[in-house]
């Protein structure tokens, strides 16, 4: 008799965007299979959890039958392509979307082999290399790429591997700038590991979009670190060779230099909540999905969403949903919906509204401590202390992971909370309001008090001698409380 092992499945869901359809298709799934719940992660994408063995084959056939798929959500290569969500209201949009699309599907592997294995494929004879990019060996870690537009920055450009910041021409898109290096995962007591932010390398008109992707995943293919996998990632790759060194065989592999990179703004990494309307008439309702936990409940709301909705749903990478593209003659019959199973949709606070927490337990084997079931409960805590200070309406950012590995990007939040040991986080300050500064820790395995304490203290301080405008991030470096980090590799110092 063989154990019950259980499996988390994640989908590939380039740019977070699915139709009704397959939104249908993964309800059922997740009823049938997967405990009941669907999980939104950070990457634009669902995880089912709760998965029997004898249930992996039954919903990968059931996905593909609704053109979804898994493959390269995980494994030594590359991820998730993520995309800014904003609805697709102009040409601009439309082209970052769809390049973010046709990116995902040339970086994955090539191989035949899921084919054969879950959908029970014949195995055909070929004397093509098998893997024309990723070879036998693959990428020596995990490789992420996002794409971001400008003014927005919710799938924090800066934390991918690989980012493109799309630049408007005249007539639509002109290209993009490229960042490289992001990546948070880091270990306790372990300070050659550390989260860095991507460095501004320069700028590629759109046509030379893949070109550059291949170029820049093949030298990390090349030359990333093999023996140590805490230190595999591209970052390392970059501090270790320097950046110049490696945008240099980048350009060498591209066949052309990168130009200067473009004039850009970033203002915000969250969400907008609420009905959007964009100029060519549609309307667009995002949902905050706390924690992108979709329970019962809300699956049940979203399934009859699904049944009369005409347009799309697109993930943000805060875990929330849009509701996209609808008729305004069905914005009622949504808003109905929504008041009959979700009443309190309009009733979180700013804090919540700009608030992450990673899944870590029970499914996660690397959780160290608890993160989406505990950050609800600490946030009504630090509710409190902000309405005591007058400070409800002020978006401050806050991120929890279970473990250093940092799932929810924790170390770019203005407060930034790491698991440790069960009830113990180490507490970080003073990241950008728009993911474009690192935090710093502050305290060390430290408990519920003291976090409330610690951020009773400064968050008065900040409520009395902030400037106008000025973000709590900002206000810690600026007062002094933290010293600001420059680049990833001192995040330790
Ligand atoms: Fe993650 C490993 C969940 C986004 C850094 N992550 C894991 C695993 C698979 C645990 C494992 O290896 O056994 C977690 C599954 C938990 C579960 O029960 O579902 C897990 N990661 C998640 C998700 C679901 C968190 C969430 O609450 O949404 C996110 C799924 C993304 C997706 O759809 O593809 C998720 N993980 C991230 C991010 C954020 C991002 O990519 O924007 C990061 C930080 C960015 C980065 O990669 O540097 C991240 N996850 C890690 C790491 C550390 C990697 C490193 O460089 O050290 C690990 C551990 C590892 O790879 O060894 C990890
Ligand atoms: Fe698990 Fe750690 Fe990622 Fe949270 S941050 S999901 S605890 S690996």
């Amino acid at each position: 008799l063989e154990p019950a092992f259980q499996f988390m499945i994640r989908v590939r869901l380039p740019g977070g965007v699915c139709t009704p359809a397959q939104w249908l298709k993964l309800d059922e799934l997740a009823r049938s299979y997967g405990g009941e719940t669907l999980r939104i992660t950070t990457r634009q994408t669902f995880q089912f959890h709760w998965v029997l063995k004898d249930s992996l084959r039954p919903i990968i056939q059931a996905l593909h039958e609704t053109l979804l798929d898994t493959i390269a959500a995980c494994g030594d290569d590359s991820r998730g392509v993520m995309c800014t969500v904003d609805p697709q209201s102009s040409r601009f949009h439309a082209e970052v979307a769809t390049l973010a699309k046709r990116v995902s599907d040339h970086v994955i592997p090539k191989t035949r082999a899921y084919h054969e294995i879950w959908y029970g494929n014949e195995r055909v004879a070929t004397s093509e290399p098998e893997e024309p990019f990723y070879g036998r060996t693959y990428l020596p870690r995990k490789f992420k790429i996002g794409f971001a537009l400008p003014p927005s920055n919710d799938i924090d450009v800066y934390a991918q591997d690989l980012g493109f910041i799309a630049i408007a021409g005249k007539e639509g898109l002109a290209g993009f700038n490229v960042a490289i290096g992001g990546g948070m995962g880091r270990t306790d007591q372990a300070p050659e590991t550390y989260p860095r932010l991507a460095s501004l390398i320069g700028f590629v008109p759109a046509d030379r979009v893949i070109a550059c992707a291949d170029a820049v995943m093949s030298v990390q293919r090349d030359y990333g670190d093999r023996k140590d996998r805490q230190r595999a990632r591209f970052k390392y790759t970059i501090d270790d060779k320097g950046l110049d060194w490696v945008k240099a065989e980048i350009e060498q592999r591209m066949g052309v230099p990168f130009k200067s990179a473009r004039p850009f703004e970033l203002t915000s990494n969250g969400d907008s909540y609420g009905w959007n309307i964009t100029p060519d008439g549609r309307h667009h309702r995002t949902l905050i999905i706390e924690n992108g936990r979709l329970n019962l409940k809300l699956l049940d709301a979203l399934r009859d969403i699904a049944r009369v909705h005409r347009g799309t749903f697109r993930l943000t990478a805060n875990q929330n949903l849009i509701v996209a593209g609808v008729q305004a003659e069905d914005r009622a019959a949504i808003d109905a919906i929504l008041a009959e199973h979700f009443p309190e949709i309009d009733n979180f606070s700013i804090l919540r509204r700009n608030a992450i927490a990673c899944v870590a337990l029970p499914t996660c084997g690397l959780a160290m401590a608890e993160s989406e079931r505990y950050l609800p409960s600490l946030l009504d805590k630090i509710e409190t202390i902000l309405a005591e200070n007058g400070l409800s309406d002020e978006p401050i950012t806050i991120r929890m992971s279970g473990c250093p590995n940092g799932c929810s990007r924790p170390y770019i939040a203005e407060i930034g909370l790491t698991g440790r040991a069960p009830g113990k986080y180490n507490l970080y300050l003073g990241g950008g309001f728009h993911g474009e500064r690192l935090n710093r820790m502050v305290r060390e395995n430290v408990g519920e008090a003291t976090i409330l304490e610690v951020l009773a203290e400064l968050l008065a301080r900040y409520a009395r001698e902030r400037q106008p405008g000025e973000h709590f991030g900002d206000f810690t470096i600026r007062a002094g409380i933290v010293c600001e980090v420059i680049e990833g590799r001192f995040f330790n110092d």
